[in-house]
């Protein structure tokens, strides 16, 4: 005979108390944060989950309802990833399985197997994350980043004459500007001339993974640049589908706050 299932009790309201007190109580605690990372692709969620894991407070904002970025589907939607020795370890860490190709050193992965077990990680970290909030501008005290302004997706994406939203401001020691190909913090800064950027270079793929992981660093004092933001920044070549250089740049990223913050 089948068993029934009985729920614990709960009304309507109760539902909607518990969402409601859960994310007021949260969302007061990351009003100032060690590291606010704008964007969820592979480099920012490598950066948020080497720096939750090393007990800074971090909190990471996508302006999508999902996580990931490019990191999804891979190449011409073929939901295949690849990474280059030595990332190979970071999929082991994340414990993905892979298979390597005919060429030595270039492994090949599932997108989605390996962009889930990335989010998880991420999550089990104890990194906080907001997803549905766009990086409208940053704070910036005496040429100093130090926080990001930001809005609802929902109201970003509204037509000019309703959506006058004015947006909130979240504070923090460092940001770090992960929005892939947008850069789209360097972007505010370059906007009123304080910086300038290069336009991203073409492919090439062996060259440009080693450059990336070299160049990510403090762009503008508080504001550092991580993935394919990397790229955008300093005109490097594009790398198309191969992501090692994406996960080792999110970790030099949380290398080179972490520094920081401990002095
Ligand atoms: O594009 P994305 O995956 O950046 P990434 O971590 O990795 C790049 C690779 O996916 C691939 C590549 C190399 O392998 O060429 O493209 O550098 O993730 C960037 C995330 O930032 C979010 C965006 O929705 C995406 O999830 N994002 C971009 N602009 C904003 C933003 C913004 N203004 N506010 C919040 N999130």
């Amino acid at each position: 005979m089948k068993k029934s299932i009985s729920f614990a009790p709960a009304s309507e309201n109760q539902v909607t108390s518990a969402i409601v007190a859960g994310f007021a109580k949260e969302f007061e605690r990351y009003v100032e944060s060690e590291v606010i990372i704008v964007g969820g692709g592979p480099s920012g969620l490598m950066a948020a989950k080497e720096l939750a894991s090393r007990d800074v407070k971090v909190l990471l904002i996508e302006r999508n309802n999902y996580l990931g970025g490019g990191f999804w589907v891979g190449g011409f939607l073929m939901n295949k990833i690849t990474v280059r020795s030595p990332a190979e370890d970071i999929l082991d860490e994340l414990g993905v399985p892979y298979e390597e190709s005919e060429s030595e050193g270039l492994f090949v992965a599932d997108a989605t197997h390996a962009c889930s077990k990335l989010i998880a990680a991420t999550c089990d970290s104890g990194a906080k994350i907001l997803n549905m909030v766009t990086l409208e501008d940053v704070v910036l005290h005496d040429e100093l980043v130090c926080g990001v302004v930001v809005n609802w997706t929902a109201v970003t994406t509204l037509p000019g004459p309703i959506a006058c939203v004015d947006p909130i401001s979240l504070e923090s020691q460092l940001v770090i500007d992960a929005t892939g190909h947008d850069a789209a913090v360097v972007k505010r800064l370059e906007m009123r001339k304080l910086v300038k950027t290069r336009c991203e270079g073409a492919m090439w793929v062996d060259a440009a993974e080693n450059l990336v992981v070299e160049r990510t660093s403090e762009f503008y004092p508080g504001l550092i640049v991580t993935g394919m933001a990397v790229s955008t920044v300093f005109g490097l070549p594009r790398m198309g589908p191969t992501f090692g250089a994406m996960l080792l740049s999110g970790k030099r990223a949380c290398e080179i706050a972490f520094e920081k913050l401990k002095r």
